[in-house]
């Protein structure tokens, strides 16, 4: 299923073969996936999330879908907005990594004899491969995650993504204009073909690109303004970046590569380990740059991307979450029409809707419902009380992450679910039911519902909203 599509066996076996401290490894039990492949962040691989799937990525669990077992209840609607799958590198990233393989080819001396190996193998064996154009594309696998995502989906809901529906344009798709969602809500599309047996040419379902919807956070000037462009609102990311474990994982790092320390930035540290998350993500295969990190560099190099994603994309700025009000919105008013009773006469409700967009779609979201929102927030100072923090981007999106909102009628009115990454996840103002009638999880946001208005939170206020005081 994974083939190794670069010599990578040689290599491998030299460098497992190494002993030194710094370039051991603990990873001989899974030789096929680097023992730091779940803290990779927003470059994490959905299998990290949901390992079962290396076995069979067909596998559903029916168990997942929670109505009330003391009512009946029937699936009615399902919205999901879901990531694109796992892509390229994008530009910024790949000149890096030609930075660090330069650096690397030229002025790295092994000292030690371990890394002297490890140095030989890469320099001769290891070509960088990654070209400007392919900036931020989806991949093969990207393509794969899609699919099998869509087969998976088509299984677990059978009456709302049923090929009558889809076929009859009953079920809406919308995207981000960006290469990588468009490529991804076709491969979507194809892996539904696929769950019902055609095989044939590419579907010729068609879908609209909303960048309004689906990329809200650059429409929105007060997040622009206040966070995007302004180089104090990432100040916890900046101090991070040049704090002691950072400074550590570097020191490490440059002895191992046998580099002048004022050589290797914090930017081609994290570089390589980008590149051993590539290389995972993109050809499945274990590359000898993983070798570089243990499992404690691996968590800094982690908590470096998180702090990012929450001071620019989560609960570091509320503009960033109010950003997303328009998404908010749409899902609302689409859930709205499906509960809403009918008389026999009239059309019934659109089965399904699928949103495709990115990590910086689903964060803000996620953060406007009150979800990952620890009790301290994560800052440059505090990364050895993180460790329990719910907020992992590599837990909550990974590639082809997805958060599905499931509408059921039932007895006693109708019912919301819903699921992150195909797990049950509870709404927090409701923690004690997986299932919710929908009126309460109306009453829940009803601040959100009669307000969160994109105007006034994204324009009304020119510079944005300061840092949110009450974290
Ligand atoms: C399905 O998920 C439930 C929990 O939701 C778990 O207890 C059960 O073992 C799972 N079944 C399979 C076959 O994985
Ligand atoms: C930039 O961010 C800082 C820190 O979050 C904030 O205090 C300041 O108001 C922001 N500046 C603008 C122009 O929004
Ligand atoms: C709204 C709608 O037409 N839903 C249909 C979706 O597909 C299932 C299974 O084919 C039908 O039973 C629904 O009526």
């Amino acid at each position: 299923m994974f083939p190794f599509l670069w010599p990578a066996h040689g290599l491998l076996l030299a460098a497992l073969s190494l002993a030194p401290t710094r370039l051991s490894c603990s990873s001989l039990a899974v030789p096929d996936i680097p023992h730091i492949a779940a803290y990779f962040g927003t470059k994490t691989r959905y299998e990290e999330v949901n390992p079962h799937l290396l076995r069979d990525f067909l596998s559903v669990n029916m168990s997942v879908l929670r109505p009330p077992s003391t009512e009946r209840c029937s699936p009615v609607h399902l919205t999901a907005v879901i990531r694109h799958g796992s892509r390229y590198p994008t530009v910024k990233n790949i000149r890096r990594i030609q930075r660090l393989s330069e650096l690397v080819r030229t002025e790295s001396s092994g000292s030690s004899g371990g890394s002297a190996a490890w140095l030989r193998d890469v320099r001769s064996r290891w070509e960088p491969w990654y070209t400007e154009d392919m900036d931020g594309r989806l991949v093969m696998k990207g393509r794969d995650d899609l699919r099998q995502l869509a087969r998976r989906l088509a299984a677990l809901f059978p009456s709302l993504l049923s090929e009558e529906n889809v076929s009859e344009r009953r079920v809406s798709f919308r995207t981000s204009s960006k290469h990588r969602c468009v490529s991804s809500v076709e491969a979507f599309q194809e892996g539904l073909q696929q769950h019902w047996g055609h095989h044939e040419g590419p579907p010729e379902y068609s879908h609209v690109e909303d960048d309004q919807l689906m990329r809200f956070f650059e429409h929105c000037r007060g997040y622009v303004e206040g966070v995007e462009n302004n180089r104090t609102a990432l100040l916890e990311v900046e101090k991070f970046k040049h704090g002691e474990e950072m400074e550590a994982v570097r020191r490490r790092m440059a002895e191992s590569l046998g580099l002048p320390l004022q050589r290797l930035t914090p930017e081609l540290v994290e570089a390589a380990f980008f590149l051993c998350s590539y290389e995972l993500s993109i050809k499945s295969i274990h590359s000898p740059w993983c070798f570089l990190f243990d499992e404690s560099d691996a968590k800094v190099l982690e908590y470096k991307s998180d702090l990012k994603q929450f001071w620019k994309r989560s609960h570091g700025h509320v503009i960033s979450s109010l950003s997303s009000c328009p998404l908010f919105h749409h899902i609302f008013r689409t859930l709205d029409k499906a509960g809403r009773p009918r008389r026999s006469t009239e059309a019934s409700p659109e089965p399904a809707s699928v949103l495709v967009g990115h990590a910086e779609t689903l964060l803000p979201l996620l953060s406007l419902l009150g979800l990952y929102k620890d009790q301290t927030p994560p800052t440059a100072s505090n990364y050895h009380s993180q460790h329990g923090r719910s907020f992992r981007s590599g837990r909550i999106v990974p590639y082809a992450a997805n958060l599905l909102f499931v509408l059921y009628d039932c007895q006693r009115g109708p019912r919301l679910q819903m699921l992150l990454n195909e797990a049950p996840l509870r709404f927090p103002g409701l923690p004690t039911e997986d299932t919710p009638l929908y009126r309460d999880v109306r009453a829940a946001y009803r601040h959100l519902l009669d307000g969160c208005d994109f105007q006034r939170e994204c324009e009304g206020r020119a510079g944005g909203r300061g840092p949110n005081t009450e974290l």
